[in-house]
C-alpha cells in the first residue's frame, strides 16, 4: 500500500476551513459542501443560481413576468413546423433561449427534434451531411457572433458544395434593452455579415409576420437549385416579447417548391448538334445528380451518344460499373466536351503543376486545339465576389446557366432528334472501344490495389477493400472519406446507387468528415441504410465532440479510421518544397515532420470514441486483424450503435 501523503490531508482540512469561513461571510453558500458525511446529492439542474453566480456566469437580464401572453417564439415554432424539418442539431446559447424553450416545450421537441452538439461547426456539417443522404434540409441554431464564428467554415463548405442548410443565429439587437457584459459581447448590428459572402440569402426579421415570410422564403431560396445555405438573425426581443397582432391576424405563408432553372432551348439544340457530330465527345460531371433521377438520365444520355463519362465525384453521378465510365485522361482526346455542374472547368481542361520550374506552379493545357466546350451549370447563377470558389475563368463555346439535372430531359430529346442513322453505326463502334478500355482499366486498378497488400502499417487499398468485404451485402452508403486513401473506394467499390457516395466537403475545409458523416448517418438511419465512413485522424480532431452526439442520439455509423498519424497532405507539401529548395526537411527530434505529424503522444482514437459512448476497437496494426475487427463493428452498427475501428495505415 502506498503511504498516505500527510501534506495532502492537511491541505484538505485547510481548504474546508477556508470554505467555512467564506460561507460565514455570505459570499458563497458552502453549507452542503462542508458536511462531508452527507451522501452526494443530485441537484435539479434548473435551480436558480444566486445573484452573484448569475451575474458572473451570464450577465443575463431578469426574465419578464410569466403571464405576458404568447411569446413570439411560439409562433416561430408554428411556422417551422409547417416545413417538415425533422432535426435541429445545435449547440445551446442564451441568445436563442426564447426559441429553444418554445421548440422543446411548446413544440414538444418534435419536427424538429433538438440534437445536442458540442460545436457549431458540427451542427452545420451535420445538416450538410443529412441533406446529401436524404435530399431534405434540416436546420441549426447558433449563438450570435461567437457561435456563428465557430460555424463559419462549415457554412463555407455547404456553400461550395451547393447544399441547403437553414441557419438561425440568436442576437440581441436592442442596445437599450439587452443585458450588459457577455450578452453585449455576443451581439452585433448584423451577425449575418459573418457569413454573407457564402450564403445564398440572409435576413433579420423585425416582427413575427416578417419572421413567417422570411422563414418560408429562406427555405424556398435554399431548396431551389442551385442549392445553398441561408442565414437568419433572430432578435432576442422578437423571441421573448409577447405577440401583439395590432388588429391584423398573423398568417403562415404556404410553401410551394420552385421549379429548377433549365438551360436555354436554343443552346440545348446547339449542344446536342455538337455532341452528335463529334468523333470523340466526352461527358464530364461533378455535382450533376442532385437526386437518383439524375443518375438515370445521365445513363440515358451516355448510352444514346455512346460517349465516355468522367465522374469527378462530388456526387455519385454515374455508376462506376457502367462500361462507359472512364477516368479523366479521356479528356485529352476529346473534340467536344460537355461539363455538367463542373465546379472547376478550367482545371478540367487544363493542368496546374505545383512547384513547377519557377517554383510557383506551371499551367498546361490538357485538350487539343479546337476542342469545343459546352457547359450546363447552375453555379453561374450563384456567383459572389469575395471568396474564389468560382475558380479560374474558362472560355466556353456553349454555356448554359441552368440546372443540369433539370436540363437533361430536353438535352436527351434534342440528341435523339439530331442523331441520323449513319451516325448511329459510328457511335456503336465508339462504344465498343470504350467498353474494352473500361474492362482493362478496372483490371489495372485491381492490380495496383494489390501491391504491398500485406504491408505494415496497413495499406490504404486493403483498409478500404477489407471494409467493403464486410458491408457489401448491406444497403450501404459511403457517407464520407476524409483524408486521402488514394480514392480506392471510388475506384473499386461498385457504386450504382445515388446514396452510395455522398461526395466530399465542398470547400475542402478539414473537419467536415466526422460531423457530416454523423449527419448523413442520421438520415440513413431513418431510411434503413447502413452508413460507413473512412475517417482520417486529422479531420476527427477538429471537433471530436460529434462522436458524443452520435452516441447520445443513437446514430449508427461505422467509422473505419485511416490513421496515418499525421496531416499527411501537409507533410507532402512541406517535403516537396524542401526538395525544390534543395534542403533536407526538418523531421524534428522525435522523427516526426515538424508541424504536420500527429504522433508522440499517439492519440488512442478507440479510447476517445469509447469515452464518448461508442463501441470501438484498436489500434489495429496487423492487417490480419482488420477483417475480424470490422466484422464485429458491423454487427454493432447493425444493432443501432456507432462503432469505430482505429487502424494504423500507410500515409496514402
Ligand atoms: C480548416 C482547415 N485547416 C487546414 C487545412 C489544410 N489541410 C489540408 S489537408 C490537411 C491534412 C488533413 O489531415 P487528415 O485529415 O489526417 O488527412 P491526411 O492528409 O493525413 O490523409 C490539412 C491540415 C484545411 N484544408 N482546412
Ligand atoms: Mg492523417
Amino acid at each position: 500500500m502506498p503511504k498516505k501523503d500527510a501534506s495532502l490531508k492537511l491541505n484538505r482540512r485547510k481548504f474546508l476551513t477556508a470554505a467555512a469561513v467564506a460561507g460565514a461571510s455570505g459570499a458563497v453558500n458552502p453549507a452542503k459542501a462542508a458536511t462531508t458525511a452527507d451522501p452526494p446529492q443530485r441537484l435539479p439542474s434548473a435551480l436558480p443560481p444566486n445573484a452573484h453566480v448569475a451575474a458572473a456566469e451570464t450577465g443575463a437580464a431578469p426574465l419578464p413576468s410569466r403571464d405576458n401572453g404568447t411569446p413570439g417564439s411560439d409562433f416561430m415554432v408554428d411556422v417551422i413546423k409547417t416545413l417538415d424539418i425533422k432535426y435541429l442539431p445545435a449547440n445551446p446559447a442564451s441568445s436563442y433561449r426564447g426559441i429553444h424553450e418554445s421548440l422543446i416545450n411548446y413544440g414538444k421537441n418534435t419536427m424538429p427534434e433538438f440534437l445536442t452538439c458540442m460545436h457549431e461547426e458540427s451542427g452545420v456539417a451535420m445538416c450538410h451531411g443529412y441533406f446529401k443522404a436524404t435530399g431534405k434540409p434540416i436546420m441549426t441554431l447558433v449563438h450570435g457572433v461567437v457561435g456563428l464564428q465557430h460555424a463559419a467554415m462549415a457554412v463555407y463548405n455547404a456553400w461550395c458544395d451547393r447544399v441547403p442548410v437553414l441557419i438561425m443565429g440568436g442576437n440581441d439587437l436592442d442596445a437599450a434593452k439587452r443585458a450588459p457584459g457577455v450578452p453585449t459581447f455576443h451581439s452585433a448590428q448584423d451577425i449575418n455579415a459573418i457569413v454573407r459572402d457564402y450564403t445564398k440569402w440572409d435576413d433579420t426579421p423585425v416582427s413575427p409576420q416578417h419572421f413567417a415570410q422570411s422563414f418560408v422564403r429562406m427555405y424556398k431560396i435554399a431548396t431551389t437549385p442551385p442549392y445553398g445555405p441561408v442565414m437568419m438573425s433572430l432578435d432576442g426581443g422578437l423571441q421573448t416579447e409577447p405577440i401583439r397582432e395590432d388588429g391584423e391576424k398573423l398568417y403562415i405563408p404556404k410553401f410551394f417548391a420552385s421549379a429548377p432553372p433549365q438551360g436555354d432551348s436554343g443552346a440545348v439544340k446547339e449542344a446536342a448538334r455538337l455532341l452528335v457530330d463529334a468523333e470523340r465527345p466526352v461527358i464530364v460531371v461533378d455535382r450533376m445528380a442532385r437526386t437518383p433521377e439524375g443518375v438515370k438520365r445521365l445513363v440515358e444520355l451516355a448510352e444514346l451518344l455512346q460517349a465516355p463519362v468522367v465522374d469527378q465525384g462530388n456526387r455519385m453521378n454515374f455508376p462506376n460499373t457502367h462500361p462507359l465510365s472512364r477516368p479523366a485522361n479521356v479528356i485529352n482526346q476529346a473534340d467536344v466536351i460537355i461539363g455538367m455542374e463542373v465546379s472547376d472547368y478550367w482545371n478540367t481542361v487544363n493542368g496546374f503543376i505545383d512547384n513547377g520550374d519557377d517554383g510557383i506552379g506551371r499551367n498546361v493545357t490538357k485538350i487539343k486545339p479546337g476542342t469545343k466546350l459546352i457547359s450546363i451549370s447552375s453555379t453561374e447563377l450563384l456567383t459572389k465576389s469575395n471568396y474564389q470558389d468560382f475558380q479560374r475563368f474558362q472560355s466556353i463555346d456553349v454555356s448554359m446557366p441552368g440546372d443540369a439535372e433539370a436540363t437533361l430531359p430536353s438535352l436527351i430529346e434534342a440528341v435523339k432528334s439530331a442523331i441520323s442513322s449513319d451516325r448511329k453505326d459510328a457511335m456503336t463502334k465508339r462504344g465498343d472501344a470504350i467498353r474494352a478500355a473500361h474492362a482493362k482499366g478496372l483490371e489495372n486498378t485491381k492490380q495496383a490495389a494489390a501491391i504491398a497488400w500485406d504491408a505494415v502499417p496497413i495499406n490504404t487499398a486493403r483498409l478500404v477493400m477489407e471494409t467493403y468485404a464486410q458491408i457489401k451485402d448491406l444497403d450501404w452508403s459511403l457517407v464520407s472519406t476524409s483524408g486521402n486513401t488514394s480514392n480506392w473506394a471510388n475506384r473499386l467499390w461498385p457504386m450504382e446507387k445515388h446514396h452510395q457516395w455522398l461526395g466530399w466537403s465542398g470547400g475542402y475545409g478539414v473537419g467536415y468528415g466526422a460531423p457530416a458523416s454523423v449527419g448523413a448517418a442520421l438520415g440513413n438511419r431513418d431510411l434503413g441504410r447502413f452508413s460507413v465512413s473512412i475517417q482520417s485522424d486529422g479531420d476527427l480532431m477538429y471537433a471530436p465532440g460529434v462522436l458524443w452526439t452520435a452516441a447520445r442520439h443513437k446514430i449508427p455509423l461505422l467509422a473505419v479510421m485511416h490513421n496515418n498519424r499525421g496531416y499527411h497532405q501537409e507533410v507532402m507539401h512541406v517535403q516537396r518544397l524542401s526538395n525544390f529548395r534543395n534542403r533536407v526537411a526538418n523531421i524534428g527530434n522525435d522523427l516526426g515532420p515538424v508541424g504536420t505529424s500527429i504522433m508522440n503522444p499517439d492519440i488512442q482514437y478507440h479510447d476517445l470514441a469509447k469515452s464518448m459512448g461508442w463501441w470501438a476497437k484498436g489500434p489495429i496494426t496487423d492487417p490480419a486483424d482488420l477483417a475480424p475487427a470490422i466484422k464485429e463493428a458491423v454487427a454493432v452498427v447493425k444493432s443501432g450503435q456507432p462503432a469505430l475501428v482505429n487502424v494504423l495505415t500507410q500515409p496514402r
